[in-house]
């Protein structure tokens, strides 16, 4: 993708505006950016971007501002059904999401993770694999860290891991990961989505450019995730928390198997400091992923058992009078929420709001 002197229009400016931003005007592009926030609002961005020659359209999002553009990157906060953007792709403007644009210059084999929830465990859990298997590994996406920073750092990597949410995939023409993982579908986001099942198409882009020889880890405990199976081109590595498979990874038992044409792998999860059924199906996703781009197995392992979980999920805070009391305040939605509550015996007491 030739940038430089391209006139290309950035909209919203938060953490994906900004590095989008840095990296187009490093390329030579003529940059700018727009976002519906006044100056004030976003000052600690365009302090970020001092020295480099960027236009700035606050306040306001101008027809002609999208008209003038080669090409147009959006955040992903930002929906792609507003006026401008349907006025830019009715003339024929190509508007892409960051993903897009960072998937043009990754080398690396990228391994992208998505679902409803367990996204950023599965995907530090990954990375943590990946480093303990001695590859030098870049963790970001979604889980705060702009995927263009890796290209921007002029690093080179060994693996990508990317956690990706329904947002950024809207706006890919073709990412297309090594191994796509989706982890569960729940309704989620339907403040954005005009229904559940748009937001099940728009997860369900992670697969669409793939090809067979690409690898898709699919929870078949998911009925909607199972779906899936037979419609996409890269070859289904099933996972599963309640059937042994043939082929795939599964638990059973105290045991994790990884079993892929003729590789047999056995993890058991008794020091695994994870708690939950769901960090179970994350264990499952990450050692899936790792194993297929490429990790041994006892390093492998060594990384989970010593990964301690991530703050504010199922996080054990202290044990008073003989109660356990856990923060789970990133059980945002639903199926979240259900997910903690299976993996404790009871009886429970829920705070919630
Ligand atoms: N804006 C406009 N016009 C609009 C709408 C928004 O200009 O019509 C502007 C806003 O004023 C604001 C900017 O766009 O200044 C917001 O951009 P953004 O929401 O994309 O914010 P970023 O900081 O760039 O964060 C985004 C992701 N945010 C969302 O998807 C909402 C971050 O995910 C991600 O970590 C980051 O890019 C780096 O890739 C957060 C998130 O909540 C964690 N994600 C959702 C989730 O996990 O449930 C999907």
């Amino acid at each position: 993708m030739e940038l430089k002197d391209k006139k290309i229009l950035v909209v919203g400016l938060a953490r994906t505006g900004a590095s989008v931003a840095r990296f187009l005007a490093g390329r030579g592009a003529r940059v700018t950016v727009t976002d519906k926030r006044e100056r004030e609002a976003v000052a600690s961005f365009i302090e970020s971007l001092q020295g480099r020659d960027i236009t700035f359209e606050l306040g306001r999002h101008g027809d002609e501002t999208f008209l003038r553009a080669d090409m147009i990157v959006v955040s992903p906060g930002v929906p792609m059904d507003i006026p401008q953007l349907r006025l830019a792709a009715s003339q024929g403007i190509p508007v892409i999401s960051e993903i897009e644009l960072a998937y043009r210059f990754i080398e690396a084999p990228i391994a992208a993770i998505t679902g409803t929830n367990g996204k950023t465990t599965t995907t530090t859990l990954t990375g943590e694999i990946f480093k303990g298997c001695g590859f030098t590994t870049f963790v970001g996406g979604n889980i705060g860290k702009p995927l263009i920073d890796q290209v921007t750092s002029g690093e080179r990597v060994d693996r990508v891991v990317a956690e990706i949410s329904s947002f950024q995939l809207e706006g890919i023409e073709r990412f297309r990961p090594r191994v796509a993982v989706l982890l569960n579908i729940t309704e989620d986001h339907l403040d954005r989505y005009a229904s559940f099942q748009e937001y099940r198409d728009a997860k369900a882009r992670v697969f669409a450019n793939q090809t067979s020889d690409d690898f898709a880890v699919l929870n078949v405990d998911d009925p909607l995730v199972a779906g899936y199976a037979k419609k996409i081109a890269a070859r289904v590595v099933p996972m599963s928390r309640h059937c042994a498979l043939e082929q795939g990874i599964f638990y059973r038992d105290g045991i994790i198997t990884f079993t892929w044409e003729g590789r047999v792998e056995r993890f058991p999860t008794s020091a695994f400091k994870l708690r939950g059924v769901h960090n179970l199906d994350n264990c499952m996703a990450a050692l899936a992923t790792a194993l297929l781009m490429g990790c041994e197995s006892s390093p492998a392992l060594a990384a989970v058992e010593s990964f301690p979980g991530l703050p504010h999920r199922m996080e054990l805070v202290a044990t008073v009078n003989g109660v356990a009391y856990y923060n789970d305040s990133k059980g945002t939605n639903v199926g979240s929420v259900v997910k903690s509550l299976e993996s404790f015996p009871g009886p429970i007491t829920l705070i919630a709001g």
